[in-house]
């Protein structure tokens, strides 16, 4: 195992990482910017390095500064956390050639799934049920109207160098399709710099469900169930849940079986999430993220895995400590992301927490890096904390997670705590009726 491990990351994330060091017995060094001297994770490390001022591209993005950090402490491992370097190729290969750890897998398959078009080309191969679209890029608009005339419309326009809804455009018939084509590739142009584009039949009312996994880089590969994050807001998950509502068994082991073993072929390491659109019974590949998630403590509450330990056992050569036939899901489990927004409009809420009461209990667990009198930095996202709740069954988790919310107290910022509690209310949310588009259409009925 690591002497030491620098966390090249703040927030909630930091300090679940930093956890699971202390745990295992690793030392901990915190690399953070000025905004973040009095942050949870910088105090309670062994050592912290300021890396530089507020701004991510000053700091948390300088890879040459986190390097620097590494060799002033003597750190042989960095943990990316989730967002800024997590996915970061190039990242990943500096700190290989200075023989330094990064905790996720090697800079050839992040490249690979970093770009859309290899990542599903990659997943094809393998035996992963893919989007119908076209076989790679599209080279000009005469290409794209044959493949969108084979496919059927609607189809999507995507960039190969986008996620998280970048750059995708929809086109209905054939007549929208060149604005489609010629709006995406301006936009992927100017967001990543590669205006390479693809096509894809586009599903109306999917869910999103992904298959969490972990390789261990020598050929073996484990599932770990799904997460079902249909309920999102621009592109940003507000609620996630594992299981998902709407798999049985059967549907699971087959999908999870897929995705195991296309990561053992490819010799993964670390922890991966296979997401895919499911609609109509079936599963479509549309990405895969080479990072831990901010979701994965769903997972961890129905396999009782703790995913970081997992991460950080096979970074150090270990392997994977259960085997794919002793896993076993236990209960439901829901996660709330609690941001600092106002819960209608989410206008950020930035500013001192001056009462901060956690809830606990039975079942109750709550990630987060801040404190009473602790001030949210304005530079960042407006994450909070997560409070993740696991219950014997999806109805029990439920009325638990009433009730965490009831006792959670957040006062001198706006949250979005009242909106749980609004979702609770909701007869679809109850049933576990909801697909990608609900939460935007229960927002627009409900808050304008
Ligand atoms: C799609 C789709 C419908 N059809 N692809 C959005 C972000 C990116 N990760 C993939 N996305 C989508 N791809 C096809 N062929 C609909 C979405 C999508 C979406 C996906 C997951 C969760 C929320 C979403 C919200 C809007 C659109």
């Amino acid at each position: 195992m690591f002497n030491k491990l620098l966390i090249a990351n703040r927030g909630e994330i930091a300090l679940r990482i930093m956890r699971a060091c202390k745990e295992l017995g690793i030392q901990t060094v915190a690399a953070h910017s000025t905004a973040d001297a009095d942050a949870m994770h910088v105090r309670l490390a062994d050592e912290s390095v300021c890396i530089g001022p507020p701004p991510a591209r000053d700091s948390y993005l300088k890879i040459a500064e986190i390097l620097a950090a590494c060799e002033i402490t003597g750190a042989d491992a960095v943990h990316p956390g989730y967002g800024f370097l997590s996915e970061n190729a190039r990242f990943s290969e500096i700190l290989d050639a200075h023989n330094i750890t990064f905790v996720g897998p090697t800079a050839n398959h992040i490249s690979i799934m970093g770009d859309k078009i290899t990542a599903k080309q990659t997943a094809e191969r393998l035996g992963i049920p893919v989007v119908p679209g076209s076989k790679g890029a599209i080279k000009n608009i005469i290409d794209a109207k044959k493949v969108a005339a084979e496919i059927g419309y609607p189809v999507l326009v995507k960039a190969a160098s986008g996620g998280g809804g970048r750059g995708m455009k929809v086109a209905m018939t054939e007549a929208d399709l060149p604005e489609a084509v010629s709006t995406a590739k301006a936009e992927a142009k100017a967001a990543f710099g590669d205006d390479a584009l693809y096509l894809e039949k586009y599903l109306i009312t999917p869910r999103h469900i992904e298959i969490q996994v972990f390789g261990d880089g020598k050929g073996n590969a484990i599932h770990l169930g799904e997460r079902d994050c249909s309920l999102q807001r621009r592109h940003q998950k507000v609620w996630e849940e594992a299981l998902s509502p709407t798999l049985n068994e059967d549907e699971r082991q087959k999908i999870g079986k897929i995705c195991a073993d296309a990561i053992a072929e490819l010799s993964y390491s670390g922890a991966g999430t296979v997401e895919f659109l499911y609609e109509n019974g079936e599963f479509y590949f549309i990405e895969m993220n080479t990072r831990l998630q901010v979701e994965h403590p769903v997972t961890e509450a129905v396999t009782g895995i703790d995913l970081v330990h997992e991460q950080l056992r096979i970074a150090s050569g270990g392997s994977l400590s259960v085997s794919q036939e002793e896993m076993k899901f236990t209960g439901h489990a829901i996660e709330c992301r609690i941001n600092a927004e106002h819960p209608a409009t989410f206008t950020p809420s930035p500013g001192k927490i001056l009462q901060y009461h956690p809830p606990g209990g039975f079942g109750v667990r709550v990630d987060s890096g801040v404190y009473q009198g602790y001030s949210i930095p304005p530079f960042y996202d407006s994450l909070i904390g997560k409070l993740i709740v696991h219950g014997r069954n999806r109805t029990d988790c439920m009325m638990r997670l009433r009730r965490a919310l009831d006792e959670f107290v957040i006062d001198g910022v706006e949250t979005t705590i009242p909106l749980f509690h609004d979702l609770l209310g909701e007869r679809d949310i109850q049933d576990g009726n909801y697909d990608i588009h609900w939460l935007e259409n229960y927002l627009d009925q409900t808050k304008s």
